[in-house]
């Protein structure tokens, strides 16, 4: 029961850089994360393993991450119960729309939340994770709490700076 709460599993290691954002985030709010590199194709059978042994790991969340055909978060989806957000990758095909249809048209009975294929993806998947973990665990709760009020905090912020520079007549 020693393992991570989120496991991310990334299709390649190409994908690392889509997703500091949402490793940032869950260290923000004291989430403990793993990230493995498997392919739902290139390393098959270890990606599965890894995946059907999450739930009595402890693991709560599972993120896959993956572009192009991007199967990997709905294999991941065929070998558990647990949750599974997928995170598409923006490739060279229209920005990333194989990514991202590719990811959220599963099939009936075998949901994957799909995020967007965009810089905001990884991070809300991450944001996700917490909220489903936050369900049972109160102090994940306060601490996705006080993200939203430091992120309204930060609008607000900046709300009175551009105020203060953009305006005519100036007082
Ligand atoms: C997918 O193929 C990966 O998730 C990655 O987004 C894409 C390209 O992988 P590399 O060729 O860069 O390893 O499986």
């Amino acid at each position: 029961m020693s393992g991570p709460s989120v496991l991310w599993m990334l299709g390649s290691d190409s994908d690392l850089p889509h997703i500091e954002g949402g490793l940032a985030a869950l260290r923000e709010l004291d989430i403990s994360y793993e990230v493995r590199i498997h392919s739902a194709h290139r390393t098959p059978q270890q990606a599965v393993d890894l995946v059907a042994g999450a739930r009595d790991a402890g693991v709560k969340v599972l993120i896959g991450v993956a572009g192009g055909a991007a199967h990997l978060p709905g294999v991941m989806a065929a070998h558990t119960t647990l949750p599974v957000i997928g995170v598409p990758v923006p490739s060279d095909l229209s920005g990333g729309l194989d990514s991202l249809l590719s990811i959220s048209q599963m099939p009936s009975g075998v949901p994957v939340a799909t995020m967007g294929a965009n810089k905001a993806g990884g991070k809300n998947a991450a944001l996700l994770a917490a909220r489903i973990i936050g369900v049972s665990d109160p102090t994940v709760a306060g601490a996705l709490q006080q993200y939203r009020e430091g992120m309204a905090e930060g609008v607000l912020r900046k709300d009175a700076a551009v105020r203060a520079e953009h305006r005519f007549p100036a007082d």
